[in-house]
């Protein structure tokens, strides 16, 4: 079968040519078993140590199984099966994990939304995957997660259900407040006869080459692009990762990012754990003050942060130099572009060994060694995890360029699936002809094999490892009165890396007043959009610059930006009263 010749399957993924696919067997890195079936044996083999802590309370290996499997009995009751579409928009609880857990053992496909998505982005991910059920907090945060996923629901013919969490970690009262909503509690309660319920769904297993999940490519626009994910190629990453991180049975791994990035559940993350008959520890916020007092009380080993949290854990080290981190033997960091500054003060700091994570939901993983020098991890993102991974690093005709040149980052591999999930004309952008992945990430390739992330060419913000798609953050400027033309692009920001920065250009026939941040934020509040995609800094021009080609030309208006930035700083440094 040429590799040209790929069509999307049936269920609208794209699957990997059978030459690759029977070579990924062949060599190993496919094994061909459900990571339910995965996470069941692990658990078989020490049923009674703990497996997740969430507060006060411990679940053990047996009681998860026991809970994953009873709720994929009761979700198989409610007509929830094989191949239907989970959204699981929860806060980091034990809840998040069990629901997950028991979407792989049924066959169904847990998708991770971000609690701060809003109606604009569910509505987009659960119309795209054609999702069965979402599940929800009841009230997260004052907003009310279960009146929108009811709207949702009432809206896609596909969805039928709302699952919403009660109790202290959904936010929300014991029990579910509307009709119609399904309670997340009773759902994941143990199965009556575990034993039955386990032979259930080892029955039904689904196979290695079936989708175990959809994961939600960096951001999340109007029409999402999804990253379909075997069972195959992900139980192959997250094993692989876990293997160099040295993930084993003692590993007490904290999640606390929100457990929706892929980096928190595959980077070898909770599943990495879990598989490694380790143990997961669930913290509500990345905030020090928390994480801090997690790994003393848990002894926690391991985490995964994004640069903004780590500067923040520095500064509180600092001034607490006593805190019990002397359990902790690795911190992960990634998403975004670590600073090497902030890079070489994490050991001497916290006492543990940094390592660089360079990943995406489309698959390609990238991690510095345990056993690297110094100057790679604080230097570089890593290398892939594979030796299958094949990289290649190309000019802008898909050349490749000198060794150690910058260029755009293709990739191809065992979890690097070949085409997003139901959508053939992105699909024919971001990938090649012959199965590349094009991450429009620039980088370039170190002597020994390792990336070093330079630039980007997709018009993506990267705000503190949140993903922005430009063009979305300009679709709701020229919905303002008065907006004739809009370019956001990213202002690089000491404490979140990037930030969003927006210019407008009046429309002359519009004399009225001038634009400001606030009708922009007005627009995107109404039209229900994720808070962390509205801009934080506004300027207005008399037109775009535009490159020779009549494009507009971002790569000027981000030094724009950052003059006009400085220029605000400066005349807010001279005159701090800001009169
Ligand atoms: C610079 N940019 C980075 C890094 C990702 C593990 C870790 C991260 C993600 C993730 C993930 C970066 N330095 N260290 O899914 O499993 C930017 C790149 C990349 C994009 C992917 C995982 N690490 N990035 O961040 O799908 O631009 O995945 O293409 O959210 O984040 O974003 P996302």
């Amino acid at each position: 079968m040429s590799e040209t010749a790929v069509k999307p399957s049936r269920s609208g993924a794209v699957p990997w040519p059978a030459e690759a696919a029977a070579r990924y067997a062949a060599e190993g890195y496919w094994e061909g078993l459900s990571l339910g079936a995965h996470l069941a044996a692990t658990a078989r083999r020490t049923p009674d140590a703990i497996a997740l802590v969430d507060g006060p309370l411990r679940i053990s290996f047996r009681e998860l199984m026991a809970r994953a499997d009873g709720a994929a009995g009761r979700m198989r009751g409610v007509g929830i099966g094989a191949d239907d579409r989970v959204v699981i928009q929860l806060p980091n609880c034990w809840e998040h994990v069990v629901m997950t857990v028991a979407c792989l053992r049924l066959g169904a496909l847990p998708v991770w939304a971000l609690p701060q998505h809003r109606h604009h982005e569910m509505s987009g991910v659960v119309a795209h995957a054609q999702a069965r059920a979402l599940v929800v907090p009841r009230v997260f945060k004052g907003f009310d997660h279960e009146a929108m996923a009811h709207g949702i629901v009432a809206a896609v013919p596909a969805a039928r259900h709302v699952i919403v969490a009660g109790g202290p970690t959904g936010g929300g009262a014991e029990r579910p407040g509307r009709p119609g909503s399904l309670s997340l509690s009773e759902l994941c309660a143990p199965a009556d006869d575990p034993v039955r319920a386990a032979e259930e769904c080892d029955k039904a297993a689904p196979g290695g080459d079936d989708i175990a999940m959809f994961l939600l490519s960096g951001g999340t626009t109007g029409v999402p692009k999804l990253a379909a994910r075997t069972h195959n190629d992900f139980a192959y990453m997250v094993k692989r990762a876990g293997e160099i991180c040295a993930f084993g049975p003692d590993t007490v791994y904290l999640a606390v990012l929100p457990l929706g990035h892929g980096f928190v559940y595959g980077g070898p993350g909770v599943l990495g754990a879990l598989l490694a008959g380790g143990r997961v520890v669930i913290g509500s916020s990345p905030a020090p003050e928390v994480a801090f007092d997690l790994i003393e009380r848990e002894r926690v080993t391991a985490t995964s942060v994004v640069p903004p949290v780590i500067s923040r854990w520095l500064d509180h080290r600092a001034e607490h130099p006593d805190a019990g981190l002397d359990s902790l033997r690795l911190v992960q960091v990634g998403a975004a572009r670590l600073a090497p500054e902030l890079a070489a003060r994490i050991r001497p700091e916290l006492g543990c060994a940094l390592q660089q994570v360079f990943g995406m939901a489309e698959g390609l993983l990238c991690l510095t060694r345990l056993d690297d020098p110094d100057d790679v991890v604080h230097h570089t993102q890593g290398r892939p995890i594979s030796p299958a991974d094949e990289i290649r690093v190309v000019g802008p005709a898909g050349e490749p360029v000198p060794a150690g040149e910058p260029g755009v980052l293709l990739a191809r591999g065992p979890y690097t699936p070949r085409g997003y999930y139901d959508s053939p004309a992105v699909n024919a952008r971001a990938f090649t002809a012959d199965g590349w992945y094009r991450t429009g990430d620039v980088v370039r390739r170190t002597p020994d094999g390792n990336l070093v992330v330079t630039g980007r060419e997709k018009d993506v913000i990267n705000r503190g490892g949140e993903k922005i798609h430009a063009e979305e953050v300009e679709e709701f400027a020229l919905r303002v009165a008065g907006v004739a033309e809009a370019a956001a692009v990213a202002l690089p920001d000491p404490e979140l890396g990037e930030l969003v920065c927006l210019f407008v250009v009046p429309d002359p026939a519009a004399a009225g007043r001038p634009v400001s941040l606030g009708d922009v934020r007005a627009v995107m509040r109404a039209a229900d959009v994720a808070s962390f995609k509205v801009p934080e800094r506004l300027h207005t021009l008399p037109s775009l610059p535009r490159t020779p080609l009549g494009k507009i030309d971002k790569k000027r208006l981000r030094a724009d930006a950052v003059r006009l930035s400085a220029g605000a700083a400066g005349a807010a440094a001279a005159n701090p009263a800001g009169r």
